[in-house]
């Protein structure tokens, strides 16, 4: 049963089907599913395979932006679910959010925010495609612990390295904890540009933060 419905949503993602990504959502609901692993099991399989899809030419750009809606839609019942499992701890830091400049992907970006919110971070999400400058100046405003930066291709991931060096370069690297993540990102890449952790997925993105802020304190 489990396995019926995690395929539905990702075939509703796959066929671009709003209407049927809502009901595969609300089906999972019904079914006590983990919501979030209707995310990462369901959802996200679809999407990837979208994106091998279009990176073999077999889909274009409006089919890519049909699974965005589909994804987006189951998402809209799946949040409050999400949301509702909200520990009522003490914050354990705040981290500002952002896709790198020139990257308008923000599906994963939102479930990162989402899961880093339910487990106990205050996370200020100032949105896609944001200067490096941007970046250092809302995260001073938020009196932010961590910076988290989400890049979802190859060609923005040089972004995230520029966003350390301005840090550097602003005398502001210790101040901030830098932690970058999205598609390519691996831990090479995180290593390689002096990042202080990267995460695969949101979860992980919340044992990164978590481990951060520890090794902070
Ligand atoms: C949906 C999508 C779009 C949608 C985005 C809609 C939206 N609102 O986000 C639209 C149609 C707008 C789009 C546009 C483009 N896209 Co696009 N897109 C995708 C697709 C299919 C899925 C991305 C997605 O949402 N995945 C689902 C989420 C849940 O997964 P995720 O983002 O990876 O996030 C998870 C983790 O990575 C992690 N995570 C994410 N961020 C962070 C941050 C931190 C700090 C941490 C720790 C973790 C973390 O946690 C998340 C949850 O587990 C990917 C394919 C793919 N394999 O990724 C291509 C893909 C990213 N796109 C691609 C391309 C080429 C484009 C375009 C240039 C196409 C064009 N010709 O215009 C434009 C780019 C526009 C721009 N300037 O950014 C390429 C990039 C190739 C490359 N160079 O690397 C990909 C890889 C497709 C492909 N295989 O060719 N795209």
């Amino acid at each position: 049963m489990k396995e019926k419905i995690l395929e539905r949503l990702a075939t509703a993602v796959i066929d671009g089907d709003e209407d049927e990504a809502r009901e595969g959502a609300t089906g999972a609901l019904q079914n006590q599913i983990d919501p979030l692993e209707a995310v990462e099991q369901g959802l996200s399989k679809g999407m990837q395979e979208v994106g091998r899809q279009f990176e073999v030419g077999d889909v274009f750009l409006p089919e890519l932006l049909m699974a965005a809606g589909a994804f987006n839609s189951a998402m809209e019942i799946l949040n409050p679910e999400i949301e509702a499992q909200k520990k009522n701890v003490t914050k354990l830091g705040t981290v500002l959010i952002s896709t790198v400049k020139g990257d308008v992907h923000n599906i994963g970006k939102n479930i990162v925010t989402t899961v880093l919110d339910i487990n106990g971070f205050r996370v200020v999400d100032i949105g896609i495609d944001n200067s490096p400058l941007v970046i250092i100046e809302e995260a001073q405003k938020a009196n932010a612990n961590i910076i988290a930066l989400s890049s979802l291709m190859t060609t923005t991931m040089p972004a995230q390295r520029e966003v350390i060096e301005v840090l550097r370069e602003m005398n502001l690297r210790e101040k901030f904890l830098v932690m970058v993540g999205g598609g390519p990102v691996t831990r090479e890449w995180a290593e390689e540009i002096g990042a202080d952790g990267h995460g695969k997925t949101a979860i992980h993105a919340v044992e990164t933060a978590k481990r951060l802020m520890s090794q902070k304190s």
